[in-house]
């Protein structure tokens, strides 16, 4: 029995609920269900009209997911999972299919009766006398809970860069990460496209089809492995199924596998020779899409096996690319692995088309906006009908500061954590009790498969709910020695490999002032479970639960 919301619409928002979880993307459809079937009460906001999460935003042309489609999909419901198997067109699925996946599951499960959609979440304060969140809404709600659960993903605050004169521009612009859900017609049009991280280099061979001309403005140039996409027939979902099946239980069988590129790789570049890596890379090059950086063990150590691996890439991109100048703009100079990994289809080979043009915008900053298109520092006008901002987002921290956290004395997140995020297993944060994040910072999240992670977060989360329960618990904290210890040996695993090497956005580094911390956890998956199982094995140890 819930009371109605004093200030909330007639859209029905309970006033108090045992939790309110945010987002009803992949994690959040997933907490929301076995909320649910632990029988308390539950509040779900999203700002989107629709379920999806990321998949609902980045509808942005060519769209699709990198991990492959019979691994990119629930486990927790083997009926669901198995009615799906022979479903999914193509190894890497497409936005739109994906979005659909998530609507089927939200109706088989009946989940939207719990979903407020249409609605962001503006506010939440943490209420010390009666250990209460109260969460407020951009649409007047306000909810009183017991646990407040984030599950905003590490990719949803889009970011349009500052340049000057955008209000000026005569065309239409748009951001990958916020895509119309309409056609937008490309052809003939004069395009623009700012960025190529993996967004862009998705949009730029589809866009490229249709346009008048496209030019691309590169500020870092990338390392991209072909996906070697393909239709998946009912043959193919067998032979996969079997290979994935395999490397699952080989990396289960390893004991010994203690960080993530270990899962992968048995051998080290140098006990190849020179011919043997040749071969072994151009293998890797066919088939190992995301995970050529992991191909061999030290890759992601030793900056000498690094520059192997990345020269061999460069070696392909001057053999795809005609241009030879253009070649050369396209050459990456980071340790290859260190931003994250993209896979293509046919992104070098763009560049061949008479209508696509190379604007290298390290070299010639971009200016301002016109009306007519984007000028550089050169003096050179890029004219244009159509810019496209593929130009990122501010990554894992970004959303959950647009949540405006106040924890205990009213402390803001934003404050606890301007030098970098600081959590206890990623999922807690000291100062901000009953507070969980799934996916984010200091979690193996988006170095994962992290429909997989989202699970681990939420089984996690549920069982402790449970106890909680069980106990009679109604306030738990992380331990400020907990988080200051796990927040440090996620630093230190981190600076083992040559990740933090890389502006990238792990790093924090693609937004002017944002502190660089690396911030997500690189022991992967495997060695995460057996970590927050320890913990909850230890009574919940390194929190403080009363
Ligand atoms: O964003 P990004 P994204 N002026 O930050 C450039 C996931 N994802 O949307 O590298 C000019 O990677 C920026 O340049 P630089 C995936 O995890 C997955 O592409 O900072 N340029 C870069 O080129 C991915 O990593 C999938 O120098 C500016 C680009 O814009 C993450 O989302 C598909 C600029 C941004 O690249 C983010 O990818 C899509 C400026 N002011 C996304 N600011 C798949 O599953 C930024 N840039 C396949």
């Amino acid at each position: 029995t819930q009371e109605a919301s004093s200030t909330g619409d007639a859209r029905d928002v309970p006033a108090t609920a045992d939790v309110v979880i945010i987002g009803a993307g992949f994690a959040g459809m997933y907490l929301l269900h076995r909320v649910r079937d632990l029988g308390l009460s539950a509040v779900t906001f999203e700002q989107a009209p629709d379920v999806g999460g990321t998949w609902y935003w980045n509808a942005y042309p060519g769209a699709r997911c990198d991990v492959e489609s019979l691994l990119y999909n629930y486990s927790w419901d083997s009926g669901l999972r198995s009615d799906y198997q022979y479903k999914w067109p193509e190894r890497f699925s497409r936005q739109p299919v994906i979005l659909e996946y998530a609507r089927h599951v939200a109706d088989r499960f009946d989940l939207r009766r719990d979903i407020h959609f249409d609605t962001r979440v503006n506010r939440a304060t943490w209420d010390e006398a009666s250990r209460h969140w109260i969460v407020e809404t951009d649409r007047g709600d306000r909810v009183r809970c017991r646990f407040l659960l984030s599950a905003v993903g590490c990719l949803s605050d889009s970011q349009v860069p500052k340049i000057p004169g955008l209000k000026t521009f005569r065309g239409d612009w748009y951001h990958t990460g916020r895509w119309p859900h309409r056609d937008i017609d490309f052809s003939g049009r004069r395009v623009v496209q700012i960025g190529t991280g993996s967004s862009g280099v998705q949009a730029a061979p589809v866009i490229a089809e249709t346009a008048g001309h496209l030019t691309v403005l590169q500020r870092t140039p990338q390392f991209c492995i072909p996906a070697r996409n393909a239709p998946l027939t009912p043959e193919l979902v067998d032979t996969s199924l079997e290979r994935l099946k395999d490397m699952m239980i080989q990396m289960a069988d390893r004991p010994t596998v203690r960080r993530l590129w270990e899962s992968f790789a048995t051998k080290k570049t140098f006990d190849d020779s020179p011919e043997e890596r040749q071969a072994y890379f151009e293998q890797l090059w066919e088939n190992a899409a995301a995970a050529f950086p992991f191909g061999y063990l030290d890759t992601m150590t030793d900056p000498a096996a690094n520059e192997e691996a990345a020269e061999f890439v460069r070696g392909k991109i001057r053999s795809i690319v005609q241009d030879p100048a253009t070649a050369d703009k396209l050459l990456p100079s980071y340790p290859i692995g260190t931003k994250r990994q993209i896979i293509d289809t046919g992104y070098y080979e763009t560049f061949n088309r008479p209508n696509v043009t190379l604007e290298d915008i390290r070299t010639d900053p971009i200016e301002r906006i016109t009306p007519d298109g984007v000028l550089l520092a050169s003096g050179k006008l890029v004219e244009a009908d159509i810019i496209v901002f593929a130009t990122g987002f501010d990554a894992m921290t970004g959303p959950i500061f647009r949540l405006n956290i106040e924890g205990v004395d009213g402390r803001a997140i934003q404050d606890a954590w301007a030098d970098g995020p600081q959590t206890y297993l990623g999922l807690a944060v000291h100062g901000f009790p009953n507070l969980f994040l799934l996916t984010g910072p200091g979690s193996p999240s988006v170095l994962s498969n992290v429909i997989q992670s989202a699970e681990q977060h939420v089984d996690w989360l549920i069982a402790l709910l449970d106890h909680l329960r069980d106990n009679g618990i109604d306030r738990i904290e992380a331990e400020p020695d907990a988080q200051a210890r796990w927040t440090t040996y996620c630093t230190d695993m981190a600076n083992e490999s040559l990740w933090p090497r890389a502006d990238s956005w792990y790093m924090g580094a693609n937004i002017p002032g944002k502190p660089r911390v690396f911030m997500p956890y690189i022991g992967g998956n495997a060695l995460y479970q057996e970590e927050i199982d320890e913990v909850a094995e230890k009574n919940y140890e390194g929190f403080q639960l009363n």
